[in-house]
């Protein structure tokens, strides 16, 4: 047994034992809480030393368990209390620490100090989140994702609460409840999980036509990213940006990842669920450990206020976007994760993020939406984090120090000195005081409102189809192939015909052909007539509430296709290699080299664990074996020649399986030329299939280029067009 003394003060070092990669005012400020139990001993919460940490205190080694047993109460206590609420929405989540840094200053459009000085650094928390599973559900749901950024800034905490989706379900706060009610489980049996392929959710989404254009992004592939470092980020609403002068603009927020926007097949997402439910936060976990650190661009998109009215939809509909091709999206600053948590509890489950969390120079805008979520997401960490004090905890305080007088409550951590805890005081010395606004103090954006009180929606938020429309058309053929898709499995799903029904009618107001070929997977007619809209006009006019059916003033926009994405790199691709004992060490080596080399990752997989013996009798050591992994977990394939294992692999049914699955979900696929037996017991080897993204070759070199030349498309969606293959 170690009887080591504790050490005084707690090492700065990380618990993972590593020096964090950069150190930020955030990394500094976070260092007093974080704990390195390296060459400690064990002691209680109250710091007395323990003997024994493997037996209860007993009356007689084989007698009953004594009530005075501290140590046993103390840590049992403890663990018994180990659970906080998980989030209502956005239960499921992975966080990192990062950085942000503006390009130019911005000064004329805000006075947010972090986006008006290149030389200063901006650190971060970010959480990825999915929204309607629990915390324990698979990454690879058929889901929005949450994209929350917490920018520490030296004025205050500025929190960027997005998603990965440009628009919003639904207008009005009021909602809410009722759109995340009908998407979780539903509440008889709580079936079924992280999905929205059941009769709750499409029964509330087919009696509200404005939910049909983020209905159409969460059917594409969106819903489904290849990789947290590979989606979009929005702010969704309007917000607006406030300079110096007082002026302002209206702004929307735009996150663009450097590796380009990449998806997984449904079917692959599926399989991908079962074979590592934690894919995407694995997958940034390794990101981060190896220096690959994920990048995003922050774009802004600006309209001046004197152009408020000039689009044919209204900026404060949050189910609108401001098409690109209207209002170009300037790039002004770059994020980098640079850091994974030291403890995923005390940050990414503790970090509150608030939309309400603003600094001078950004304000809020109207949208019925946005200011419903100004309300609720402070009421919700009072539940979730226990009371009012979770802005002390480490993760979610400001680096700047905090004076005001605000006290006490559940778990305050503070120690405010004085006697004066109100304003004004004399006693105090009148501290702590207003900050002027030439110094910094918070002045709201002085808009001016004069209206009549009514609970209503205005008719300019009633055209519900036009940018569902233009969705649809911006869309390459295969993403119009997987919306149909997506929206046949989940309505195919749903029990109760009459809700199928009214959805094929909501389909038809934004495409005739989207709405017969989901009809048809479903083997019913496309009915006619117009959509159901609840509500009740304060006016008192029943057209009040009546859909607007309009075309979309910009008819096309190529930022809303995935197919126009960055295709130019294979930086951190899991490739895999299918090898067995005498493969070609000369071939698998030299392309392994390349596609590290360009920045992929290689993995040699198996039939078995351990080493293989090469051809040229080295050993080679096997990264995963056909049991534990599977072809959903990588980007591409390579299959090495060499007889002995050419002859393995062609009788080795789970790589045969493998080789097969991989071309069902598009991916690239390398043989060297002697390797050809095994692509011949394959089922694409036997079809006279197209062949882009198949690459044979005897040299290896030249296989690597283009082998690396075809991963940079990620997948060839075109195969998808003939026979699709059995596995
Ligand atoms: Fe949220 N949302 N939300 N939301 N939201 C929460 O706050 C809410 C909305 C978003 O990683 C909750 O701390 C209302 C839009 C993200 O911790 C809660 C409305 C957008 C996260 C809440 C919306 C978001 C949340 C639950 C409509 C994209 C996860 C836990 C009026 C712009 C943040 C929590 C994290 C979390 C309320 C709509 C994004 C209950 C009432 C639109 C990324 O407060």
């Amino acid at each position: 047994m170690t009887d080591k003394k504790p050490l005084a003060k707690n090492s700065p070092k990380n618990n993972t034992g590593k020096q964090a990669s950069s150190e930020t005012a955030k990394t500094i400020d976070l260092q007093p809480q974080t704990i390195d139990a390296t060459d400690q001993t064990m002691n209680t919460n109250q710091g007395t030393l323990i003997n024994d940490d493997m037996n209860t205190l007993k009356a007689g080694d084989r007698g009953p368990s004594l009530l005075e047993d501290f140590i046993f109460r103390e840590k049992m206590t403890h663990f018994d209390h180990e659970r906080i609420p998980e989030r209502v929405v956005h239960a499921r989540g992975v966080g990192a620490h990062g950085v942000f840094r503006v390009y130019e200053s911005q000064a004329d459009l805000t006075k947010a100090g972090f986006l008006n000085d290149p030389s200063r650094e901006t650190p971060v928390f970010v959480r990825f989140s999915t929204v309607a599973g629990n915390r324990g559900s698979t990454d690879l749901a058929r889901d929005v994702r949450g994209f929350a950024v917490k920018f520490y800034t030296q004025e205050g905490n500025f929190d960027l609460v997005g998603n990965n989706m440009p628009v919003f379900f639904i207008q009005d706060a009021m909602k809410f409840p009722d759109l995340i009610h009908a998407a979780k489980p539903e509440p008889d049996n709580e079936i079924p999980q992280a999905a929205t392929a059941h009769d709750t959710f499409w029964d509330f989404i087919s009696l509200m036509p404005e939910s049909t254009h983020m209905i159409m992004w969460a059917m594409s592939d969106r819903a489904i990213p290849r990789s947290l470092r590979m989606m979009e980020g929005f702010g969704v609403h309007t917000f607006r940006f406030i300079n110096e002068a007082g002026q302002s603009h209206f702004v929307k927020f735009h996150w663009k990842p450097l590796l380009g926007v990449h998806s997984v097949a449904w079917n692959e997402a599926l399989k991908i669920s079962g074979m590592d439910p934690d894919f995407h936060r694995r997958d940034l976990w390794n990101a981060i450990e190896s220096g690959n650190y994920p990048e995003w661009e922050l774009g802004i998109q600006v309209v001046a206020e004197a152009d408020e009215h000039k689009f044919d939809f209204d900026l404060l509909d949050p189910t609108k976007i401001i098409p690109e091709e209207s209002v170009p999206v300037q790039r002004i600053g770059r994020l980098t994760l640079n850091r994974n948590t030291d403890n995923y509890f005390a940050e990414t489950e503790q970090v509150a993020f608030h939309v309400g969390n603003i600094v001078p120079g950004i304000d809020f805008t109207d949208d019925p939406l946005m200011q419903g979520r100004l309300f609720s997401y402070t009421d919700t960490q009072l539940i979730r984090l226990g009371g009012p004090n979770f802005h002390e905890i480490p993760i979610n305080r400001p680096i700047v120090p905090v004076y005001n007088n605000q006290r006490d409550g559940f778990m305050r951590q503070t120690i405010n000195k004085g006697k004066a805890n109100y304003s004004p005081n004399s006693l105090g010395g009148g501290c702590p005081y207003q900050a002027m606004i030439k110094n910094g103090g918070f002045n709201s954006f002085p808009e001016r409102v004069d209206a009549n009180k009514v609970r209503q929606r205005s008719r300019s938020f009633m055209d519900h189809f036009s940018q569902a429309k233009l969705f649809w058309y911006s869309q390459s053929d295969y993403e119009k192939n997987h919306i149909i898709d997506a929206l046949s499995f989940e309505l195919g799903k749903v029990q109760s015909k009459v809700v199928r029904e009214r959805m094929l009618r909501t389909l038809a107001h934004v495409n005739d052909r989207l709405a017969s070929a989901v009809a048809f997977a479903l083997g019913l007619p496309v009915p006619e007539g117009p959509v159901v809209n609840e509500g009740r006009p304060a006016d008192g006019n029943p057209k009040h509430y009546e859909s607007i059916v309009r075309e979309p003033d910009v008819k096309f926009s190529a930022a809303l296709s995935m197919a126009n994405t960055i295709k130019d790199n294979i930086l951190t691709r899991q490739i895999a290699v299918l090898a067995s004992n005498g493969v070609s060490a000369t071939s698998l080596n030299t392309v392994k080299k390349q596609l590290s080399g360009a920045g992929a990752i290689v993995e040699v997989i198996a039939p078995r664990q351990g080493f293989i013996q090469t051809a040229e009798g080295d050993a080679i050591e096997v990264d995963k074996s056909f049991l534990t992994t599977a072809s959903v977990l990588y980007d591409a394939v390579y299959v090495p020649g060499g007889a002995n294992s050419v002859i393995a692999l062609e009788q080795e049914p789970d790589a045969i399986h493998f080789l097969n699955e991989a071309w069902r979900h598009c991916k690239a696929i390398a043989f060297d030329a002697d390797a050809e037996p095994i692509l011949k017991a394959t089922y694409f080897g036997q079809q006279a299939a197209p062949t882009e993204g198949l690459i044979i070759n005897n040299d290896a070199n030249l296989l690597a280029d283009q082998f690396i030349q075809a991963v940079q498309q990620h997948r060839f969606w075109d195969r998808e067009l003939t026979r699709k293959v059995p596995a």
